[in-house]
């Protein structure tokens, strides 16, 4: 590994991590439901259920095998379906209802000036990725964010490590200098599952998830005047967390992982 105290990468997960997004997600199902006249809407409590299935077309077809919904679609309605919500959360998101989370641009941009690598591993289509990082950092945020490993890119979704992989193969560094940042279980244990140090900043639906298998929990990420506080993992060394922590998160996820 290399030695500089800082990662050589960082890998970020959207939905949740980058934004609190998944409102504007319920929306775009419900929207969706509706205009396709479906019988369905789906409440925040029964959508924080739904979120243990991730990729938005997986959960469709889970909400009706596991609810007994009805209709009963196909797999090409609901891929239909599906892209008819991806227009509307797009829309949404382009019309700039959604802000990044405290640090999230900070972060980017110090990676950036500092020669660390930066993409980003969600089970969300590369369409929705694309709405957000240019509503909120403008058209030139593939230079700052060249990698994207996103949705049907793999088979299989998280908890799976597919699009974990699939992003490593897409960096020019090793695994072991590579920190994801995720807000979920699922997201954790694909990032885990291929071989990534995680830190993990729940969000307003992951908040009563296990994380056990991080290397550091923080509230947020924060930035100067809005300080980021550790739940779990190696104390801060600013009031945020910044790319020396994250060296310090690969530090003790080493020592965690030679125990
Ligand atoms: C979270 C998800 C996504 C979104 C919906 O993704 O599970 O499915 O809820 O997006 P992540 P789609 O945290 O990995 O970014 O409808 O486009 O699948
Ligand atoms: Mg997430």
């Amino acid at each position: 590994m290399q030695n500089r105290g800082i990662p050589g990468a960082i890998l970020f997960d959207v939905d949740g991590t980058l934004a609190e997004t998944e409102e504007a997600h319920r929306r775009a199902f419900n929207q969706a439901f509706q205009d396709f006249d479906l019988p369905w809407s789906w409440s925040s409590e029964l959508y924080g259920r739904l979120l243990a299935v991730t990729g938005g077309k997986e959960r469709i077809s889970h909400f009706i095998a596991a609810y007994g919904a009805n209709p009963v679609l196909d797999g090409a309605t609901i891929a239909d379906l599906h892209r008819h919500k991806t227009s509307l959360y797009e829309r949404e998101v382009f019309e700039g209802g959604l802000v990044l989370r405290d640090g999230v641009e900070r972060l980017i941009r110090s990676a950036a000036d500092a020669g660390v690598q930066v993409g980003v591993a969600t089970t969300t289509t590369k369409a929705n990725v694309d709405a957000l990082l240019t509503a909120t950092l403008g058209a030139a945020w593939e230079r700052m964010v060249p990698v994207v490993a996103a949705g049907d890119m793999v088979k299989a979704k998280k908890p799976a490590p597919d699009i974990y992989e699939l992003a490593l193969a897409r960096l020019d560094c090793a695994g072991e200098e590579v920190v994801a940042i995720e807000d979920s279980r699922n997201g954790l244990l694909s990032a885990v599952g291929a071989g990534v140090r995680v830190l993990v900043t729940p969000s307003s639906y992951t908040a009563g998830e296990d994380f056990i298998q991080a290397v550091a929990v923080v509230d947020r990420l924060g930035d100067p005047g809005v300080p980021s506080r550790v739940l779990s993992g190696p104390p801060l060394l600013e009031d945020f967390v910044d790319l020396a922590y994250l060296g310090a998160v690969l530090g003790a996820g080493e020592r965690g992982s030679a125990a």
